[in-house]
């Protein structure tokens, strides 16, 4: 009888310890499914047995509270703690039939640990009052430290709410850095209280309309969003882009301007005036006061777009000659390096687009951003020299490039466009990813006017890019991703994101 009984719960363990595909985004690296279950009541509110970890259950219990409207919510103490070793972002979870257990070396890694906690409610099965979480344990660890959004908001605006809601699906992949292109051509969305004219002035159009209304965020929103930020475990980049895409600063305080040619007016900074880096810097202050981040991105890019205006400004001409530059790329190179100077004075570790990585600028004070797929010698060129580096090339990972070939409106490259499984596949197991800070997607706005758009190219791939950061590439599984990618497109639907489905053949 006795041994009977043995191999009865010798089954039981092993029925129970047969893995079956957890419906997680991005996937652990390791998970041990246990038999038997963590019993949770529906609308239950975490709380931190440590007073000093209740911040990081701030987003999940909002999360939560979004799922379960319930009325007299129950508590649920949860065992939180910080242990020695594992990188940045690691966490152990355990969830058992008594309690749930997260340990991590930071608050990042705890947040993580929530996050995937978060998941495994959201699709629990259920019973009326409670539902079941997996007995387990999940050992879990980022590929990258750098997983990101860019959204650009000069273009067109999109707001807070809007801003938000990115936020929340960034924090439940667990992507980290936001990265906010909130200056360029066709309007400036940054109220500096020492320059009003560039919000009330520099604030108007946008893409499509150059006569709409002012449209930014003042210092007290940024601020709000920013902390909204902090407690989803997301660093904010601001991108105050120079000395190209400057034409809305320059609209609303010309005497920096490079000139006004009839080929792109106003685009570039002036970088023979004086005045100009004083003016940059002065912005730069108030910059480093708003975002605790630390960092700025300082663009950099297409610099060239503007440079018949340097060509045809005197002033420009003289300084040329003063300086004994032979073309205008030791100019814009001059100007970068001043105002990468002015940015680290400020305790800002400054980001470039990777056009700057042969400027020279210091290698411990910048981080290159590569983007120009099409030039992946500008990528090599900067790790050898030394710069740790974020990826982002067009392709695969500009999001307003189009995700099926039967998209008509909006970008491709050549015919060619950005599928989730490109995102997903990238970077690939023969990428150089030495002195790799991560990933990072773009989404340029000149196409996207409005939420639902914006939604359409964000959904599914941002899922996609949780996985190209998170997971190594021996790790990945695209059979197994496209599994748990369906049940995320029932929570869209229940969400009502407007969202595009790649396994049905209409659009959804
Ligand atoms: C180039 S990508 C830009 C952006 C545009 C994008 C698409 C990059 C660093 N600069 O300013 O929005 O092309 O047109």
């Amino acid at each position: 009888m006795k041994a009977l009984l043995f191999i009865f719960s010798l089954l039981i363990c092993t029925v129970g310890l047969k893995s079956q595909e957890l419906n997680l985004i991005p996937y652990p690296k390791n998970v041990k499914q246990l038999s038997g279950f963590y019993s949770l009541v529906k609308g239950t509110e975490l709380v931190a047995e440590k007073k000093e970890f209740q911040p990081l259950l701030q987003y999940f219990n909002q999360a939560w509270a979004e799922q379960y409207k319930v009325k007299n919510k129950q508590e649920l103490s949860v065992k939180l703690s910080k242990v020695q070793g594992g990188i940045s972002g690691s966490y152990t979870l355990r969830t058992d039939t008594k309690f749930i257990q997260i340990a991590a070396p930071d608050d990042s890694g705890l947040f993580n640990g929530l996050t995937t906690l978060l998941q495994l409610c959201l699709s629990a099965t259920a019973n009326k009052k409670t539902i079941n979480i997996p007995r387990l344990i999940i050992q879990d660890e980022p590929q990258f430290g750098w997983r990101g959004v860019m959204l650009d908001e000069s273009r067109h605006f999109f707001g807070t709410k809007t801003v938000k809601q990115l936020l929340d699906w960034m924090a439940f992949y667990k992507l980290n850095k936001f990265h906010w292109h909130l200056t360029d051509a066709n309007g400036w969305r940054l109220e500096i209280k020492k320059y009003p004219l560039l919000t009330t002035i520099g604030g108007r159009g946008n893409f499509t309309d150059s006569l709409a209304a002012a449209r930014y965020y003042t210092q007290a929103e940024i601020r709000d969003i920013v902390s909204y930020a902090s407690v989803r475990n997301i660093t904010i980049i601001p991108e105050i882009d120079m000395p190209g895409h400057a034409s809305a600063s320059n609209h609303a305080y010309p005497e920096f301007s490079g000139g006004k040619v009839s080929e792109n007016p106003d685009f570039t900074f002036d970088p023979a005036n004086e005045g100009t880096y004083t003016y940059l810097s002065n912005i730069l202050t108030e910059v480093a006061s708003l975002f605790p981040g630390k960092m700025v991105h300082l663009g950099g890019d297409e610099v060239t777009l503007g440079i018949d205006a340097w060509k045809s400004n005197p002033r420009v001409q003289n300084m040329m000659k003063e300086k004994k530059f032979t073309d205008f790329t030791e100019l814009e190179h001059y100007f970068l390096k001043r105002m990468t100077d002015s940015a680290s004075k400020k305790g800002l570790h400054v980001i470039c687009w990777d056009e700057a990585v042969s400027a020279n600028l210091p290698s411990d004070k910048v981080y290159i951003q590569w983007w120009r797929h099409n030039k992946p010698n500008s990528l090599t060129e900067a790790i050898s020299k030394g710069y740790k580096v974020i990826l982002s090339p067009r392709l695969p990972l500009y999001f307003d490039f189009v995700q099926d070939a039967a998209h008509q409106s909006g970008r491709k490259w050549g015919g060619l466009y950005n599928s989730y499984l490109d995102i997903y596949h990238y970077p690939k197991p023969n990428e150089q990813l030495k002195n790799v800070l991560g990933v990072q997607a773009n989404i340029w706005t000149e196409t996207i006017a409005t939420d639902q758009r914006l939604e359409f190219l964000l959904f599914p791939r941002i899922a996609a890019l949780a996985e190209s950061g998170w997971t190594s590439p021996e790790a990945k599984s695209e059979e197994k991703f496209n599994l748990r990618l369906k049940s995320q497109i029932a929570l869209y639907k229940a969400k009502g994101i407007y969202f595009y489905n790649p396994f049905s053949t209409k659009e959804s």
